[in-house]
């Protein structure tokens, strides 16, 4: 054995071991953390950890409920209103459902990166979005917080994405046992987090600040979803992740699973929930979220599904030359319709495409893994691309431009610098 021992910082059950990624916190004047982004490039495997996991709450970091404390209610157009505790909700017969959590806003900076008509865009770095601390601001303060410059500088959206396991109840059993009404549509969730939505957040997103941002006043975190959705079976309420009992960041004591539709639909901190008639007109249903030509166009519609990515994770511009030689492109494929079935990959900017190999899965909400060899002799500069196709047969990027620019599942190529081997 070697003197030198491989010890890249962390010890581990008092061992030397490797260094382990983490997520990179914005934190409150307390030291508690209200925004993470998760490492996407420095995980391996298909369950991001929970210390990995990427946060987000919109409004104020409720205070906790202790589980022994908690219930929530369900009324509205049922036949059986109910209040339910933890305990009672544990007691129906549980589902475990793996899914890959993705923030609507995920990637965001690289709609304009991709778009050919913006040729000076430079390109959004995930390995500076990893290494830099901070990047999240709850409310706005002063005139600097709106100057749209110093917005735009200071908030990668880039890595919120991960993939978890899911332990709960699915949605459908409390929902069948309180007696849906005729005539109902919408299912009201609403987390008991409050606050003011930051415009500042719409501005980011939309890139300017020239247009009227509604103003809800205090609110709580609401969401009202289709039926259909609330009633599949793989919609669950969950109080446990990863294995062990949900923690406050991630909702607890009990948050929805929503698979295959952004981060946002997956209500946290649930405290009542309420069947409707309508869709009613809240904040983070009917103003963010939405899909729209620009912030006056009268049609916007919430957004729901996500698209089909394939993100690849080495080798990455960013990281530097490679030499000739034989190089394995890897990365990880999700889709919000389920299963990824066809990763293809082109290392000459999308003239010709070969098929990767997908690694072998059951969970078809979780991301798979996929690789490609690429034999490279000549040295240059080469467009390396990867492109997932869904069991739904939609082949990325399935979603348009919109002007929250939200659901970003566009093709970004990796430029790959080739040297002499
Ligand atoms: N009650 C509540 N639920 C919420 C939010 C929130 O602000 N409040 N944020 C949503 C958004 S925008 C995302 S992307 C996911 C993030 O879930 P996570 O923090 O567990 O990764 O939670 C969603 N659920
Ligand atoms: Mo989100």
């Amino acid at each position: 054995m070697s003197e030198e021992i491989e010890l890249e910082g962390e010890w581990v059950m008092g061992w030397p071991d490797r260094k382990r990624a983490r997520v990179m916190p914005s934190k409150d004047a307390e030291g508690r953390t209200i925004f993470a982004r998760s490492p996407v490039l420095d995980l391996e495997g298909l369950l991001t950890p929970t210390d990995a996991y990427y946060v987000i709450a919109q409004l104020n970091m409720p205070d906790p409920v202790h589980p022994d404390d908690f219930s929530f209610s369900i009324g509205g157009m049922v036949d059986n209103p109910i209040e339910y505790t933890l305990e009672e909700i544990r007691k129906f017969p549980g589902r475990t459902v793996r899914a890959v959590t993705e923030c609507a806003g995920n990637d965001g900076e690289f709609w304009d990166y991709i778009d050919e008509g913006k040729k000076n865009v430079r390109k959004p770095s995930l390995r500076d979005a990893q290494a830099e601390e901070g990047g999240w601001r709850q409310s706005g303060d002063g005139e600097e917080a709106l100057d749209i410059e110093n917005i735009l500088e200071s908030i990668p959206t880039t890595g919120l994405v991960s993939g978890g396991e899911w332990t709960g109840v699915p949605f459908k059993t409390v929902l069948e046992l309180a007696g849906i009404q005729e005539g109902a549509v919408s299912i009201a969730l609403h987390g008991w987090d409050e606050g003011r939505p930051d415009p500042v957040t719409q501005y980011l997103s939309v890139g300017r600040t020239d247009f009227d941002v509604v103003d809800p006043g205090i609110i709580n975190y609401s969401k009202a979803m289709p039926i259909e959705k609330a009633l599949h079976e793989d919609t669950i309420l969950a109080w446990a992740h990863n294995g062990e009992y949900l923690t406050h960041v991630h909702g607890a004591p009990l948050r929805l699973v929503v698979p295959g539709w952004a981060g946002n639909w997956w209500v946290k901190w649930i405290d009542r929930i309420e069947i409707l008639d309508h869709t009613p007109d809240f904040y983070y249903q009917t103003h963010y979220f939405v899909s729209g030509k620009s912030p006056e166009d009268p049609n916007k519609k919430p957004m729901k599904v996500l698209g089909v990515k394939a993100l690849i994770t080495s080798p990455r511009d960013e990281d530097g030359p490679i030499k000739c030689g034989s190089h394995a492109i890897t990365g990880r494929t999700w889709s919000g319709e389920g299963a990824v079935v066809r990763v293809e990959i082109s290392t000459n900017g999308g003239e010709s495409w070969n098929d990767a190999t997908i690694e072998e899965s059951n969970d078809r909400w979780l991301w798979r893994r996929f690789h490609y060899v690429w034999d490279v002799t000549e040295p240059g500069q080469y467009k390396v691309m990867a492109r997932g196709i869904d069991e739904k047969d939609r082949v990325q990027p399935t979603w348009e431009w919109n002007f929250q620019r939200k659901h970003f599942d566009g093709i970004v190529p990796e430029i790959i610098s080739v040297e002499k081997g």
